[in-house]
């Protein structure tokens, strides 16, 4: 009997393993890419692109059949409820070609259904709230568009006309940034015709970039609110309540969602960390980051309460339209993507405004790796230019610091006139960048009066400490610390600071990292993302050049070898466990 038993059990698992492994081969799992590369069945190679940095994107041309049809033939079961789409593998060709045209997974988004159903993914203490809505002001929905898919943008028209509560809804203005694609011409025009709220169509015959396109949007806007979406979003029930409740009792804070995940691949609506809020990094990039333990002490007496950010993300936030105009809009020397949202953010916060993210209302965004379209002019023309003009018009002092480290962003520097927004700043009475960061951001990990930056060079190496290597783009980087040969001041992974609670902070909000009780003699020193536990904190001896851990008292030293590790150790005075803080002027 038992015999009959284990055999049972034993056939039992490899049913449910090659089952599982079945499951496998039919999703289209994200390890099937590898290196923007996917290898099929039959051992067929399809390129998908090549990244250059973040952005840029050398894109295989595809015919025009290809990108001007529309394959929306949806399946009224998929991605239901906010599940994975299953492509079988007799699709795998086709979706990945179709794959390149927007840098997402078009023929699982084409199965969804335009109205799919999606979780309430409220708290439930959110649901509650804003019973009295009807005295809210009413809002315009702008969404932006150049080349976007017809299931994405419309599933994203549809998720606000059925989630929303239409006395909240002036209008939705869809604006078509010179899009080419056929299905975007008269069959758009058709379609929002017959839908049940006010859908207007502005077109613009020339690419404009997303800050003017939204600039014409708003200009033609009737709501008291304006509220902004990127094209490809999906809202989620009771989503602009709490945007509006916002602006309802103050207009002079800007709302954001939670921004969830709509994956690009599955297109599965994943609900993303909640205790993040925007930043940026010494390359002006926008992150999240962990809010502010002040923030989280707050959101723990009140998980419903809107916190807030240092900066917005950019594509999804609520404003007073007329608060929105007083405060200069955007930037209208702006190119095509990139910049406005850190322009805004610190124009708003320094200027007597607030950015806040809401927890009750959720939308979610699909994320993509790279970008699909091109930008004209390349990107030192747009998105450098941009970020040259955040920084002349709102850093201050830390503009020099920014143009030192980013070669692109200086290239152009001098073409920029910024003028009428210093104009701007001055009617508006605005505060310096110096109260922005220790005020809004006292997290902040970028050089201020109060602390160290520079190198930390090992005495008896003669050798300097680096931030180790970013190693993929989606997970926050982690590393061991080791020591390279000092270069120049102008070297960013050579850059640190010290601050007065004793981090060892480099870009991105990364910090030198050891356990508070090493279990070995030598144990290896990470670098990884900051969070303010004893294990984080350092001190400088200036007498001793010693390096100290706070909470184990051992010393900073090097493990030699074919790579410099840095190693926490019991202090003995020796040339390695001397330390050199050199520091680089950045201003
Ligand atoms: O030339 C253009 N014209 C356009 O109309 C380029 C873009 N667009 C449209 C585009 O179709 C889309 O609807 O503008 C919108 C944003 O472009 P995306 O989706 O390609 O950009 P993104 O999601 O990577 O961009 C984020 O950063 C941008 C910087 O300019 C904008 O602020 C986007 O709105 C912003 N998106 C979000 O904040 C969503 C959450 C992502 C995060 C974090
Ligand atoms: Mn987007």
């Amino acid at each position: 009997l038992i015999l009959v038993f284990i055999v049972a059990i034993v056939i039992l698992l490899f049913l449910k393993l090659s089952h599982s492994k079945k499951d496998e081969e039919e999703t289209h799992s994200k390890r099937n890419w590898r290196n923007n590369e996917y290898v099929d069945k039959n051992g067929i190679s399809v390129i998908v692109g090549h990244y250059v940095g973040n952005l840029g994107y050398n894109k295989t041309k595809l015919p025009d059949e290809i990108l001007n049809s529309n394959n929306f033939a949806p399946d009224p079961k998929a991605g239901r409820n906010g599940q994975p789409v299953i492509v079988p593998s007799k699709d795998f060709i086709k979706m990945q070609q179709l794959y390149q045209i927007n840098q997402f997974n078009l023929l699982a988004s084409d199965r969804i259904p335009l109205n799919r159903s999606l979780p309430d993914y409220r708290r439930k203490m959110c649901t509650a709230l804003f019973k009295d809505y009807l005295n809210y002001p009413k809002t315009s929905i702008i969404i932006v568009f150049h080349n976007e898919a017809w299931s994405t943008l419309l599933r994203t028209v549809w998720s606000v006309i059925n989630r929303s509560p239409k006395e909240l809804i002036k209008e939705i203005i869809l604006v078509d940034d010179a899009s080419q694609r056929d299905f975007l011409k008269k069959p758009l025009e058709d379609y929002i015709r017959n839908l049940p709220v006010k859908v207007t169509l502005i077109r613009s015959a020339i690419r404009i970039g997303l800050i003017k396109a939204r600039l014409m949007g708003a200009s033609q806007a009737a709501g008291e609110v304006l509220t902004f979406l990127d094209a490809h979003c999906e809202c989620t029930t009771g989503w602009l309540e709490p945007l509006l409740s916002v602006i309802h009792d103050d207009k002079t804070t800007v709302v954001c969602p939670t921004i969830d995940i709509i994956n690009d691949d599955t297109f599965a609506y994943v609900k993303s960390f909640e205790l993040h809020w925007g930043a940026f990094n010494w390359n002006l990039q926008f992150r999240w980051y962990t809010l502010g333990d002040n923030e989280i002490k707050l959101r723990k007496q009140n998980i419903t309460r809107p916190f807030h950010s240092p900066v917005m993300a950019g594509g999804l936030f609520a404003v007073d339209k007329e608060y929105f105009y007083r405060m200069g809009g955007y930037d209208e020397d702006m190119l095509i993507w990139g910049g406005e949202n850190l322009e805004m953010s610190f124009r708003l916060w320094q200027c007597g405004g607030r950015i806040e993210i809401s927890p009750c209302s959720r939308v979610g965004h699909i994320f993509r790796k790279s970008s699909p379209y091109g930008f004209p002019g390349g990107l030192d023309r747009t998105l450098f230019s941009n970020l040259a003009r955040v920084a002349l018009v709102w850093l201050d002092d830390w503009a020099d610091f920014f143009f030192k480290f980013n070669e692109q962003p200086r290239s152009v520097r001098a073409n920029q006139n910024v003028t009428k927004r210093l104009e701007l700043k001055r009617k508006l009475k605005c505060k310096n960048f110096s109260w922005y960061l220790s005020n809004v951001w006292p997290q902040h990990f970028f050089p201020t009066d109060d602390r160290f930056f520079g190198r930390i060079k090992n005495v008896g190496r003669n050798k300097c400490l680096l931030k180790p290597d970013r190693k993929d783009l989606s997970n926050q980087p982690v590393g061991v610390a080791t020591l390279n040969l000092c270069l120049g001041d102008d070297v960013q992974i050579e850059m640190f600071i010290m601050t007065q609670e004793g981090l060892i902070m480099t870009d991105d909000s990364l910090c030198l990292d050891a356990p508070n009780k090493p279990s070995a003699d030598a144990i290896e020193v990470r670098i990884v993302a900051c969070h303010k536990f004893p294990r984080q904190k350092w001190r400088y001896h200036a007498k001793t050049k010693e390096i100290r851990h706070n909470s184990s008292n051992k010393c900073l030293d090097v493990k030699l070898g074919a790579k410099e590790n840095i190693i926490l150790v019991e202090c003995d005075g020796s040339v390695n466990q001397k330390w050199i803080l050199e520091p680089v002027p950045w201003r």
